[in-house]
């Protein structure tokens, strides 16, 4: 945190300030191969911190429940015109407090409980909220998940349109969390239109991609998108839906007053900051190496016999299935973050194990493209990876602890943003 804030913070609560630092220090000297988490610029953190969060505002630009609100509905509405203008979308909402509640809004804008309800599958690359069903959206809706195949990896739009066809849903989602492969927008439009369904995009993995030019946008082809804002976008931790101007007060009804009361308004101003940063040629160029990175981290695991879902990534994420290493997913996470490497363990589709310790790990370059490593690093993360793995698998602590050193290292030559 910025120096003058962890003094005020130190003087008033040592103890926080101390684990404040504490993950200062992780963060630093450890590389986030996280596909979801990235690293913010001083600006976004600066607008977090700001007293913007003193501030009780439901309702809509020009439209609240509380007074006082002359500043924070322009600081809405700039928000709104910049996302807007990104992403070229009619309507925007920067209300929702992440993607779940974003997500949820879609359902109490369109659906009614009972209504039926198609997604990718979690262990295939879904979202929870895609109809998953541990979450309500598989509970209150009657949920009909389509897959991958077995033999690509990749979602077959065939299959999808066959499912579709048969079972009539109200909603499709296309998009999840897990999909290293390039979303065909407009073929999953052409379903939804064919079954008169809403298309719902959930591109919170891939929206920094999206507004820098580095993978194709669902707007114009879906009714409704929604994004976290703090993904590979790197604003704050939110969401936002954009749609078309004709769902425009369905979705904001839906936001407020269907599923929240007030918004966190410095998290507004402080997406308002990243949606700039976002709309700036070298965000484009970030984008796109977002991309070239995970492309030579797959083609060097690929080399060291890793076996990549859908063989390789066309974005900023990767799968990898690990049963063929002997390790289980979760063996090897804790493994390379011991490494310093910190990766999640996730489902590979079809898995055979369980979600708490499924047969993968999911890597993403969109942090540590951040911190400015390139090509060439990804070649060496690649070696600690397999080297990791090796070790998970002889619990070889040794080894563990000389890669977190050399992690160390090549960290410190990448500082995190504003330190
Ligand atoms: N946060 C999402 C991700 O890590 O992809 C899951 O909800």
């Amino acid at each position: 945190m910025p120096a003058a804030a962890a003094d005020v913070l130190a003087a008033e609560d040592p103890e926080l300030a101390a684990l404040v630092r504490a993950e200062d220090e992780r963060q630093a000297t450890e590389l986030c191969l996280i596909p979801s988490e990235n690293h913010v610029s001083p600006a976004v953190r600066a607008a977090l911190g700001s007293r913007l969060t003193d501030k009780y505002s439901e309702g809509y630009p020009g439209k609240r429940y509380y007074e006082g609100n002359e500043v924070i509905d322009r600081i809405e509405a700039l928000a709104i015109a910049r996302a807007r203008e990104l992403f070229g979308a009619e309507h925007a909402n920067v209300q929702p407090l992440s993607g779940a509640p974003a997500n949820l809004a879609v359902y109490a804008a369109f659906l009614e409980p009972g209504d039926a309800v198609m997604g990718l599958g979690l262990p295939a690359g879904g979202h929870l909220t895609h109809g998953w069903g541990v979450s309500v959206t598989g509970r209150w809706f009657r949920s009909v998940p389509y897959g991958v195949r077995r033999d690509t990896g990749v979602v077959d739009l065939d299959e999808v349109r066959a499912l579709a066809v048969r079972e009539r849903p109200k909603l499709i989602w296309c998009g999840g969390t897990a999909i290293p492969r390039t979303i065909d927008f407009a073929g999953f439009a052409e379903i939804a239109r064919e079954v008169d369904a809403v298309l719902a995009a959930d591109v919170a993995h891939l929206a920094g991609l999206i507004a820098g030019g580095a993978h194709p946008t669902p707007v114009g082809h879906a009714d409704v998108v929604t994004t976290t804002t703090h993904k590979t976008l790197r604003g704050p931790r939110g969401a936002m839906l954009l749609g078309r101007a004709e769902h425009a007060s369905a979705l904001d009804r839906a936001v407020f007053p269907g599923l929240q009361g007030g918004p966190h308004d410095h998290t507004t101003a402080a997406i308002a900051v990243a949606l700039r940063e976002a709309a700036q040629p070298d965000f484009s160029a970030y984008a796109h190496q977002i991309v070239a990175n995970a492309r030579a981290l797959g083609d060097a695991l690929a080399e060291r016999g890793f076996e990549l879902v859908s063989g390789g990534t066309d974005n900023h994420l990767l799968l990898v299935d690990l049963t063929a290493r002997g390790v289980t997913g979760g063996q090897a996470a804790e493994a390379l973050a011991r490494a310093g490497l910190v990766t999640n363990r996730n489902a590979i589709p079809f898995d055979p194990r369980k979600p708490l310790d499924p047969s993968g790990i999911r890597l993403g370059t969109p942090a540590v493209t951040t911190r400015g490593l390139r090509e060439a690093d990804m070649a060496t993360i690649a070696g600690w990876i397999d080297a990791g793995v090796v070790a998970a698998r002889v619990a070889d602590e040794g080894t563990l602890a000389r890669l977190r050193a050399e992690v160390a290292e090549l960290a410190g030559a990448y500082p995190l943003p504003g330190s």
